[in-house]
């Protein structure tokens, strides 16, 4: 058997390296040339821990190769980003264009008795979407929408559901949701993800499954923002949010998450309001707390505008960029965004420190920004704002914020 990886990014890749290291013979496609080198080289354009022994291990036994082009295999996965609309589209529309362009490159070689798996986070009523980007490719092949379990191809929705910074364990143990668009299509998928996951394959439709997955970050988008709301209100009531969290935790029955500065990622900051664009007179809580976590961010630079105002010359030094801890992933990032909005206020020297990467990104690099090492900034600053909760930061002697004022949006000091 050959599985086909289609998109080598954050789950695309560490999904080929784990079939492939159950001795399945994996061919990536990606479309960037660069990263397809780099895993050819044994290599990873990620971080994610352990993901490049795992890597370097399959590309050394030749289970796990990159490639351009799409190729005849069993098993096709799709593994591209569903991000939504961004130019001046307040209504986030879904933007699919990376399924479609996915589609039309696996047609030209999909063969009878080819399992297509849709594993992007999607809008429901996309798999069916996807059966008809490649129905209208392949007239010659029948699909499941025409003839369930007899269509020549089969095609299921199987939502990745790792956790960034865990993902390689997180593949093995979480359990599936496999929707198949007819039983035979589940049944099928379910045998593949038998081979590597641990964690239990329950089978429902495309529909439902497409679902579940936009109902697990909306749940969890919808407590973060209980407990952003919780901050706010906590900083006019003059109460320190973090102790009230934790005495609040202590009933058996709450379990309040953790305030920050924003939401950010390409999942929990994205996938709500792909159930806000299907049903927005319905969806109100969703994306309501879609825009309470969206206010954050703001809500973080005018805290910040305020405590430099003590200071002639401030001097602000941010800690951390990426979206959350311990990952390079910028992708949706509140505090790059604060620090994105604090350098074009030019009110104050900006120190930006993010251990986890080696250059800032454009928006950046273009102001004349520099990475500055953790410790040139906790020297220079009189303002130290804590964006990211980083092992590093988190491993800093207590004293040097002894001197500063700290804004602290992660509850680490
Ligand atoms: N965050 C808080 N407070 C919290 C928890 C998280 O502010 O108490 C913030 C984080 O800092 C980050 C954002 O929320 O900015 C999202 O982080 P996360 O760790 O909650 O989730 P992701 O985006 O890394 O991964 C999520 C996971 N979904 C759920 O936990 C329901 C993961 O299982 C999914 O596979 C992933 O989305 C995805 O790909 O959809």
């Amino acid at each position: 058997q050959t599985v086909s990886v289609i998109g080598l990014g954050y789950i695309g890749l560490p999904t080929a390296a784990v079939i492939a290291s159950r001795g399945i013979d994996v061919i990536g496609v990606d479309v960037v040339k660069e990263a397809v080198e780099t895993i050819n080289a044994g290599k990873i354009h990620i971080v994610e821990p352990d993901l490049d022994i795992v890597v370097r291990s399959v590309v050394t036994t030749g289970k796990l190769r990159a490639t351009t082009q799409a190729e005849p295999a069993d098993v096709f996965m799709v593994a591209v980003p569903t991000p939504f609309k961004q130019a001046a589209d307040a209504n986030h529309s879904p933007d699919l264009s990376y399924i479609e362009s996915a589609a039309k490159m696996i047609a030209p070689v999909l063969a009878k008795g080819n399992l297509v798996i849709l594993e992007s986070t999607s809008p429901v009523g996309t798999t069916e979407k996807l059966a008809g980007w490649l129905k209208s490719a392949r007239p010659d092949l029948s699909f499941p929408q025409d003839k369930g379990d007899l269509a020549d191809i089969k095609v299921a929705h199987c939502p990745e559901r790792v956790l960034p910074g865990h993902v390689l364990q997180e593949l093995v143990s979480n359990d599936r949701v496999i929707g198949g668009m007819s039983s035979a299509c589940s049944q099928l998928a379910t045998q593949l993800y038998q081979k590597f996951v641990r964690g239990e394959c329950i089978v429902t439709s495309a529909r439902t499954a497409e679902m579940a997955k936009l109902t697990e970050n909306s749940f969890r988008d919808v407590n973060i923002a209980f407990a952003n709301e919780l901050s706010v209100i906590c900083d006019k009531l003059k109460i320190n949010v973090w102790e009230l969290i934790r005495l609040a935790n202590r009933h058996p029955r709450v379990n309040i998450l953790n305030p920050g500065p924003g939401v950010g990622g390409h999942c929990i900051a994205v996938d709500p309001w792909f159930i806000v664009d299907s049903c927005p007179e319905e969806a109100k809580m969703i994306k309501q707390a879609r825009l309470i976590n969206d206010d954050k961010p703001h809500y973080v630079v005018n805290q910040i505008i305020r405590a430099a105002d003590e200071f002639k010359r401030p001097v602000i030094a941010c800690l951390g960029l990426a979206f959350k801890a311990d990952i390079d992933d910028l992708r949706e990032s509140p505090a790059l965004n604060i620090v994105e909005d604090l350098v074009d206020k030019g009110f104050a020297e900006i120190l930006a420190v993010e251990p986890n990467i080696k250059k800032l990104p454009e928006s950046l690099s273009k102001t004349g920004l520099q990475l500055t090492s953790l410790d040139d900034a906790l020297d220079k600053a009189n303002v130290i704002v804590v964006l990211v909760d980083h092992k590093q930061f988190k491993a800093t002697d207590r004293t040097k914020f002894a001197t500063k004022v700290v804004i602290d949006t992660r509850g680490i000091i």
